[in-house]
């Protein structure tokens, strides 16, 4: 009883003033309007007035900033901008009232598999595919110039249509990169000059960035990366990463941060994380991150099960999953959400339904390439039945493959061998055109 009394009176505190970069005004707003000492309650929008750094507030005033991150400014000069800590992030769910932009260069990889498919009922759903969101992944620093591209063709469909344009970006050219495993290792590495041609590879992406500012991002950051950090520091090269990731998550947190981009910080899965003995390491972490980027508002929260084939809501739990609580990704985000919260970081969701259509396919949990009998999944949508999770995504385009299956490659992993893997399986990233079609044709819902 005394310790419920005493929650109350701390909860009350809080209450009476909002936090550094807590929400302290808006339409809409009933919290405190005044800000802990040391920040200042400024108006970044109608919706949205924020506890900045900067002179404490005694009074409930909000003051009103310029924001150099102005749409009629941008869209009238067409000019870019430097980047500013003062981008102006909007209250909410930064998916709704957005049209996701679909990638040219999944459009064109669906075009050339559905031309590859002579059954005429097959061709014309593969085919439909390319009007399902996908994101974009800047997988090397030789992608990054197709951003530029994505959002200035982003942008004149904007003016033309009038409909806002978002556009879905991984980030995903870590040293070392995923350390744990061999398929999708990536072109630079920490003892080769890793971490400045990371914060490279980062200023090319924000430059682009920049050039739009109409044009609205949304990134999934790192995948597999932190979440290797929290089990497989026993792993040499991942012991080797931890300092350069985090190093380079920070960074690239901070400046995707000042250009505006939304970002959800890759969680792995309910089958990684979401066993008990990982969940308290995996929040903690997470929230150290947050932290280190600034706890803006831009780091809007995690993304989990990308590449992979949880059910968001399983009908019972799988077999393989056994032992685990949290057996599909609603119990894992209604469990980590709340440790996240407690801990300062208010963490929204996006969860990747890609390739989640069917159920118990695996022999193992930990299994991750190219599951055999895998279809598409739920489309993308904010109507997704769970306040903590923004959107249903579609991170991983369907089709690309996860790893090659030839074991002399240098990035053979054995994992791409075992039973319940498809097989021959070529590169990670390159399309693997039989496993495309039966993603399509056994999409549930079907295509
Ligand atoms: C990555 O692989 C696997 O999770 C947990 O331990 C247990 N119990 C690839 O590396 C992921 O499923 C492990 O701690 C703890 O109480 C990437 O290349 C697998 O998905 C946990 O670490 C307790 O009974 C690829 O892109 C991940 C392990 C109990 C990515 O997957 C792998 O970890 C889990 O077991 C039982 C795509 O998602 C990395 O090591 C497996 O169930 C187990």
């Amino acid at each position: 009883m005394f310790k419920y009394a005493a929650l109350l009176a701390f909860v009350s505190v809080v209450t009476a003033q909002s936090q550094l970069y807590g929400q302290c005004g808006g339409i809409g707003w009933t919290g405190s309007t005044t800000c802990v000492a040391g920040a200042t309650c400024t108006v970044l929008n109608d919706y949205y007035s924020q506890c900045l750094p900067g002179a404490a507030s005694s009074s409930s005033t909000p003051t009103t900033v310029s924001s150099s991150h102005s749409t009629t400014t941008a869209s009238s000069t067409g000019t870019s901008s430097a980047p500013t800590s003062t981008a102006t992030p909007a209250a909410g769910n930064p998916f709704e009232g957005y049209t996701i932009y679909l990638s040219p260069y999944y459009a064109n990889e669906i075009a050339l598999a559905a031309g590859n498919i002579t059954d005429s009922t097959l061709k014309a759903k593969a085919a439909s595919i390319a009007n399902i969101p996908t994101f974009t992944w800047l997988d090397t620093v030789a992608k990054v110039p197709d951003l530029g591209t994505y959002l200035a063709d982003a942008d004149s469909i904007q003016k033309s249509t009038g409909q806002k344009q978002l556009v879905q970006i991984v980030v995903y050219d870590l040293p070392d990169r995923d350390c744990a495993a061999k398929a999708s290792n990536g072109e630079f590495s920490i003892a080769d000059n890793g971490q400045a041609n990371y914060f490279n590879y980062m200023d090319q992406i924000v430059a682009q960035i920049q050039k739009y500012p109409d044009v609205r991002v949304v990134a999934v950051i790192e995948p597999d990366s932190l979440a290797n950090l929290v089990t497989n520091l026993n792993v040499q090269k991942c012991a080797n990463a931890e300092t350069t990731y985090k190093a380079c998550v920070t960074y690239a947190l901070k400046q995707l941060s000042s250009v505006g981009v939304y970002q959800y910080m890759d969680a792995g899965h309910a089958g990684w994380l979401g066993w008990p003995a990982n969940i308290s390491p995996a929040a903690t972490l997470f929230t150290q991150m947050y932290q280190a980027g600034g706890s803006s508002p831009f780091i809007r929260g995690l993304a989990t099960n990308v590449a992979n084939y949880n059910a968001l809501t399983a009908a019972s739990p799988d077999p393989i999953t056994q032992g685990n609580p949290n057996y599909d990704e609603s119990h894992y985000i209604n469990a980590l959400a709340p440790m996240l919260a407690s801990s300062g970081f208010p963490a929204q969701f996006i969860v990747d339904q890609g390739r989640s259509g069917v159920q118990n396919i695996r022999q193992q949990w930990g299994d991750w390439c190219n599951i055999k009998g895998a279809g598409f999944g739920t489309r993308p949508t904010t109507n997704t039945g769970n306040s903590y999770i923004d959107s249903i995504v579609w991170v991983k385009p369907g089709g690309e493959c996860d790893g090659t299956s030839n074991s002399s490659s240098p990035r053979y992993d054995s994992t791409c061998s075992l039973s319940d893997a498809d097989q021959p399986a070529p590169e990670a990233g390159t399309w693997f055109q039989e496993y495309f079609q039966t993603l399509v044709s056994k999409a549930s819902p079907s295509l």
